[in-house]
């Protein structure tokens, strides 16, 4: 996404059962009004917001979970960071906090390689009654990644003296 996008949904509504794109589960949700700003470039942010909001969600995949159930009058929530991650140095680190006039409770794990960089980007969210936050990064994953190479470097040379030459 290269320029600055608003969506909006008026009277949106979805429901779906299921196994799609190895996450299973089921979900519905419905609005009647949405708005969402994208703002790319140095320092990318979105924002949303939400009028008559109610949402229920229960799946669990390869790419994380999701289980809650909320309701809201008016809801905003705002996202800082590396919004679409990309194959480059960074962390890849993004925030999203959210504020809403509603009921509900949820928990989020996040797991997927979105920029194909062999790097997952990992995080946790929930919704605790009006505060929503949610965080990701590819943090976990490069530490992750980093052990795992250090393990195969400090194996090798036990390999390479069965071998010829070794
Ligand atoms: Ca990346
Ligand atoms: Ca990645």
């Amino acid at each position: 996404m290269e320029e600055e996008e608003i969506q909006a949904e008026v009277l949106s509504g979805s429901a779906a059962a299921g196994i799609k794109e190895g996450q299973a589960g089921v979900s519905a949700s419905g609005g009647l009004l949405g708005m969402r700003f994208d703002q790319p470039g140095e320092l990318p942010f979105a924002a949303e917001t939400n009028i008559a909001r109610a949402a229920v969600d229960a799946s669990v995949g390869t790419s994380g979970f999701s289980f809650g159930a909320g309701a809201s009058v008016v809801d905003a929530a705002l996202e800082l960071g590396d919004l679409e991650p990309d194959r480059g140095d960074s962390m890849d680190t993004s925030v999203r906090a959210g504020l809403g006039a509603g009921v509900g409770a949820a928990v989020r794990g996040h797991y997927a390689d979105q920029d194909g960089d062999g790097i997952p980007e990992t995080g946790l969210g929930a919704d605790i009654g009006p505060v929503s936050i949610d965080v990701k990064s590819e943090a976990l994953g490069r530490a992750s990644n980093a052990i795992t190479e250090d393990a195969v470097d400090v194996g090798a040379p036990g390999w390479r003296r069965w071998l010829p030459g070794g």
